[in-house]
């Protein structure tokens, strides 16, 4: 089995990129099985194999700990922590190919907090890989890109998984796209455009940030992808199979 982590900012397009993973592994012949990490959600655009709400109600958890919303979040990730062996259980019946893993909203929680990098670590799996989601409708400067950029390798840094850096929503962003793509592949560039909008204590930060980044292997170029209209899967599934199965791509 090989297990596919999909992360990525609130609202990125994590769950509908599940789906769509689910639905390309089956059409190619695999079993892709989904396994919801997210307590708090209500409703996700894929059936799921496995769901941590089975084991915790995020509801029940406010009640019983006189929690908000987000207290109950934490409390509820540490006690999904503390099932792993029932979770790996059913994960193991099921038994895929491949297990596509759709993530919490909130990612500072999961990435952060020592339960969520016990999962990621405890999930006992073949081989692991992080898809790290570039939310396209976020991006709307060079400076918010390597800001964003920042996050996906300090998500890197913390569940220190393999990562696929991916941008979504390439359906809606027109010809922002371009630019992205071209500040993705071309430091020059991309220091260029920051210098055309930043100047003085932003100007220098991010720049800074952004040769730390690069000097870390960052700058591997963000694979751009549509959820809804699936553009950009050919090469979203090439990247995972370099990483999962050493150039073999999905059996037919
Ligand atoms: N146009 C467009 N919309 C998208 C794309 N991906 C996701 N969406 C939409 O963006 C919204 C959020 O998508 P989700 O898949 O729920 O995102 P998420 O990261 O799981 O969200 P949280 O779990 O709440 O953090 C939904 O309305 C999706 O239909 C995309 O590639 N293109
Ligand atoms: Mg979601």
């Amino acid at each position: 089995m090989k297990t596919v982590f999909v992360s990525g900012t609130a609202g990125s397009g994590k769950s509908l990129l599940t789906s769509k993973l689910l639905e390309y592994y089956t059409k190619n012949g695999a079993f892709a099985a989904a396994l919801n990490l997210d307590p708090g959600v209500e409703s996700m655009p894929y059936t799921c194999d496995i769901d941590v709400r089975d084991y915790v109600d995020i509801v029940s958890v406010m009640q019983q700990y006189d929690l908000g919303p987000n207290g109950a979040l934490i409390m509820a990730n540490d006690l999904i922590a503390s099932k792993i062996d029932e979770i790996q259980d059913q994960v193991n019946r099921v038994n895929p190919d491949y297990l596509i893993v759709d993530t919490p909203g909130q990612i500072e929680l999961f990435a952060y907090r020592s339960s969520g990098r016990f999962l990621v670590e405890n999930i006992s799996s073949e081989d692991k890989t992080n898809i790290f989601l570039f939310d396209g409708a976020l991006i709307t400067s060079p400076v918010n890109f390597v800001s964003i950029a920042l996050l996906a390798t300090s998500i890197r840094l913390r569940l220190n998984l393999p990562t696929v850096n991916v941008l979504t929503k390439t359906d809606i962003i027109g010809t922002k796209l371009n630019n992205i793509l071209k500040w993705s592949t071309s430091l020059n560039t991309l220091e260029n455009a920051i210098a055309d909008e930043a100047d003085g204590d932003t100007y220098t930060l991010t720049t800074n940030i952004l040769r730390g980044l690069n000097l870390s292997g960052f700058a591997q170029g963000l694979i751009p992808i549509s959820n809804v209209t699936g553009d950009g899967f050919i090469n979203l599934e090439g990247a995972l199979s370099r990483i999962l199965n050493l150039g073999e791509e999905v059996e037919d």
